[in-house]
């Protein structure tokens, strides 16, 4: 039994002074910035900030560790610690044409002309990207230039299209050298089908290769995963949400994702912990830094009416894959079998009794022992911050780091290697300066890379 030490772990362990690390968002392509859009607009509301940069707020807890993601500019106004870039105009003029856009600094926009990247990894890695990148480093460089402490860099995605998987490749080669190794956390939406658009198929190959190398920790999201949990939180009693599958919609639940996994590094804890540490207690081999994530109690928090949720609902949405955001979900076939989870973060936020957190998380790994393996024990790493989003008491955020993305990496890599070995649509890549080896140096190095998972999967399923 975990003790029970009542409300004495409700209060706050970390001095109210201390300062949380800096990070700078870098938002790529129209998904990335529609997603970057939604994910301001809710961390302003949870840290009172309003649209010109004032803060608005009643709760010193909002205040303390705001410069972890907002910079202040010499009249007291917050500014994202974001860059917004698009190899064309029409997203990010949308932006500029909301309330929000007042938010941000004008230099903070870095937009191309209007010729985009054709839905090819190569115009967003090469030829157009490569007319923008210094401006977007140059911007990049300007923020980190301004942290005490800079921690991580963030990116928002999408790699099926061409500038959020080759212009984000490019921009994070660069940052890795120019910034020495920083920590990259990856907010990537993947296709649902691998393989049902060949451009789609090769964009997000080529950007993988890059994802398994640069990055520190990807979080996974699906567009289908989203519209089934959609469909299935349509009914739910005490919620009037808008049915329709909008992006807006669809990005408002990432937002709130990455709201709920971002809460530790900007609001107080009960538990302090940096996201660093979060994502390093979900990787345990350096390469394994795909996470699925869920949310619970999993709702749109448009129009939700403030409702009494409890652990219990918590639990039940979280550790439920039919509710996981993520790449996974999206590509789940009927008869699958449950996937093992290798370990997992559940980072919570409201005022919950740390000892009761514990005792229901370790009842639950007793009773679906079957779901972890085995020879991981205390796979889950917990993490409590007091302040709940704007419209909830209570919520958590999980990330899991599941073995089925193995059987993912390989369709990825083994429908990549079917189309460019019949040759289709190379072409457009050739034409763009890339050749033949580097596609096959992908194929190669995600097979290499699925290895990994190959070692930790042997401990739990010996020969037979
Ligand atoms: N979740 C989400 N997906 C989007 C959004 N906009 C486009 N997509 C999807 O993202 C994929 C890449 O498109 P896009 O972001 O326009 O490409 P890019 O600008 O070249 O990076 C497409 O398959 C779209 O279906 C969005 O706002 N949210
Ligand atoms: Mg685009």
């Amino acid at each position: 039994m975990v003790p029970d030490n009542g409300d004495k772990n409700n209060e706050q362990v970390c001095p109210p002074n201390s300062h949380k690390n800096e990070c700078v968002t870098i938002q790529i392509g129209n998904c990335g910035n529609r997603i970057g859009n939604q994910y301001w607009k809710m961390i302003c509301e949870e840290h009172g900030i309003d649209f010109s940069g004032n803060f608005l707020g009643d709760n010193d807890d909002q205040l303390i560790f705001i410069n972890s993601s907002f910079y202040e500019s010499l009249t007291g106004r917050f500014i994202p610690r974001c860059v917004l870039t698009d190899l064309e105009y029409n997203t990010l003029d949308e932006i500029q044409n909301m309330d929000i856009c007042a938010l941000h600094s004008p230099e903070n926009f870095v937009f191309g002309d209007d010729v985009g990247t054709s839905n090819n990894y190569a115009k967003g890695f090469y030829t157009n990207g490569s007319r923008l990148v210094d401006v977007v480093l140059e911007a990049v460089r300007h923020r980190a230039e301004e942290c005490d402490n800079l921690c991580m860099l963030q990116f928002m995605h999408n790699i099926s299209g061409g500038t959020g998987s080759g212009f984000s490749c490019l921009i994070s080669n660069c940052l890795i050298d120019y910034l020495s190794k920083p920590f990259m956390v990856n907010y990537t939406v993947f296709p649902s089908e691998v393989g049902s658009d060949v451009n789609h198929l090769y964009n997000t190959a080529l950007a993988f290769n890059t994802l398994m190398y640069d990055s520190s920790a990807v979080v996974s999201f699906s567009n289908t995963s989203i519209c089934n949990v959609m469909e299935k939180i349509k009914y739910r009693p005490g919620q009037t949400i808008d049915r329709t599958e909008t992006w807006d919609n669809v990005n408002r639940l990432i937002g709130q994702a990455i709201c709920g996994i971002t809460a530790p590094g900007r609001l107080p804890g009960q538990v302090p912990s940096s996201l660093e540490v979060i994502f390093t207690n979900v990787t345990p081999v350096p390469s394994l830094h795909f996470y699925e994530p869920t949310i619970g109690p999993c709702c749109t928090a448009v129009n939700t009416p403030f409702r009494k949720f409890d652990l219990v609902d918590i639990m039940s949405d979280i550790f439920n894959p039919e509710f996981s955001l993520g790449w996974a979900n999206g590509n789940r076939k009927i008869n699958d079998p449950p996937t093992k989870i290798l370990c997992g973060a559940i980072l919570y936020r409201g005022h919950l009794p740390v000892p009761k957190i514990e005792q229901t998380l370790y009842e639950y790994q007793l009773l679906h022992h079957d779901l972890f393996v085995s020879w991981l024990p205390n796979a889950l790493f917990t993490n409590v911050v007091r302040i709940p989003p704007v419209d909830l008491c209570m919520t958590g955020t999980a990330l899991f780091n599941i073995l089925c993305t193995q059987r993912l990496i390989n369709e990825l890599a083994e429908n990549f290697h079917e189309n460019f070995k019949r040759g289709s649509n190379l072409n457009w890549y050739f034409s763009e300066g890339m050749e033949m080896e580097e596609f096959e140096d992908t194929y190669n190095n995600m097979k290499n890379f699925i290895k990994a998972y190959d070692q930790v999967s042997e401990k739990i399923q010996p020969a037979e």
